[in-house]
Formats: structure tokens, sequence, C-alpha cells
């Protein structure tokens, strides 16, 4: 069987998730608790991060792109990086940005400071920092607003690797109530269209212990 280690609000986790349900590639999803450094976890992914995928060769693939990278080589049907060169290179600036620009600008201030910190051993949460991803939050909103009101999906004409990304971050803040939907009305289109999709459902129906989401969070019209 194929494992995807995660935990449930892990925006990288979340990414991997739905390129494998949108592949339809089944898989069994396991939760690790990075904090108590299991060791069969780190001969896995010596950083001891989620996600980790693990093929039922016993394969071993750990950090969420060379994830993606692999499932769209190796189960080359419903590609999710673009069709033209210029196509892909967009699908990976747009990726690089979420995953690094927003993660730390937004997705760190907040999800990091607000859930995984304290469980992390790593203090408590700063207030600034999330005052800080809170200011982040809308500049953010309205470039995804921008980039929806100027193609069909984010990076060009078909859904792709970066609507993941962007979704899997703006979902995992949603769970927590961190998203105000009313700042840019396209972004809220845009993400009511991407929680529409098959490969969205099993994250909208999933509920992690102690955090209840916003009434919205799972709503298809909210
Ligand atoms: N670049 C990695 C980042 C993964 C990552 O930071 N995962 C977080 C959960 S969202 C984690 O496992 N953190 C544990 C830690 O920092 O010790 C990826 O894309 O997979």
């Amino acid at each position: 069987m194929r494992i995807l280690y995660h935990l449930p609000l892990s925006p990288f986790a979340r990414k991997v998730r739905l390129a494998l349900t949108e592949k339809r590639i089944p898989f069994e999803l396991r939760v690790e608790r990075v904090w108590e450094r299991r060791t069969e976890f780190l001969e896995m992914n010596p950083a001891c991060t989620v996600p980790v995928l693990q093929e039922p060769s016993g394969l071993a693939i750990a950090d969420s792109y060379a994830i993606c990278e692999y499932l769209d080589e190796a189960y080359p049907d419903t590609g999710l990086f673009g069709r033209t060169l210029a196509e892909r290179a967009e699908v990976r600036r747009l990726v690089a940005w979420f995953d690094g620009k927003f993660q730390a600008e937004v997705t760190r201030n907040l999800l990091f400071e607000k859930q995984m910190k304290r469980l992390l051993g790593r203090g408590n949460p700063d207030a600034s920092a999330i005052r800080a991803g809170y200011q982040n939050l809308k500049p953010h909103l309205d470039y995804i607003g921008w980039l929806a009101e100027n193609r069909p999906w984010l990076a060009g004409p078909q859904v792709s690797l970066a609507d993941f990304a962007a979704a899997a971050h703006l979902s995992a803040l949603d769970y927590i109530g961190d998203i105000d939907w009313s700042v840019n009305e396209a972004a809220k289109e845009w993400y009511a269209r991407c929680k529409s999709r098959p490969c969205f459902r099993s994250l909208l129906a999933e509920r992690v212990a102690g955090i209840t989401p916003p009434t919205h969070y799972a709503d298809l019209d909210f």
C-alpha cells in the first residue's frame, strides 16, 4: 500500500493529498507526530517533516515538491505542471510563491504560531508575528484575486499544482478561522471552484481533535 505520512493541518501535506486524489492514485493517510522524532520516520526523512510518501515498493520520498514532481513523472495522466514550457515555468513559480513567500509571510505567522509552535516545543505564540500574518494575508488574497480574474486557473488555462499549493495553505488557515473571504471576491470565487472539485472532499470532511472549523469551512456556497 502507498502511505502518506502527514499532519491534518499541514499545507504541504494537503497539497500532496490534493495532487494524489486529483490523479486518482490510491493512498492511505497516516498521522506522523513529528515532534516525537520516531526513528523509523527519521530514517525516511532526516529533516523530520511531513509529508513523506512511501510507495508500495518501499521507496520513501520526502518534501512535498519532490513528491509532486515524482508523482507527475511516475503517473503522467492528469498532469499538474501545465502543458507548454511557459505554463510549466509559471506553475513552478507560483508553487514556490505559495510554499515559500506565502508560507513565510502568512502561514508561518498564523498556523505555526497558533497551533504548531507549542507542539514542537518551540515556545509560546508571538503576538507580533500573528499581527504581521493578518496584515500580510490581505495583499496575498488580492494577488490571488488578480490572478483569478486574469486567467481561468492561477497559473494558466488548466488547474495545476499552483492552485493546489495556494488552496492547501488557504484551507488550513480557513480551518482555524483565519480567512476573511470578504477581502477579495475573485479570490473567494476561485477558492469556491477549488472546493467543488472531488479532490477536495476528504479534506473538507476531516476534523482535527480539539479544533472546530467555522461553519463556512466545508460549505461549497460560502
Ligand atoms: N519543504 C517541506 C516543508 C515541510 C514542513 O515544514 N512541514 C511541517 C508541517 S507543515 C513540519 O513537518 N514541521 C516539523 C518541524 O518543523 O519540525 C515540504 O515541502 O514538504
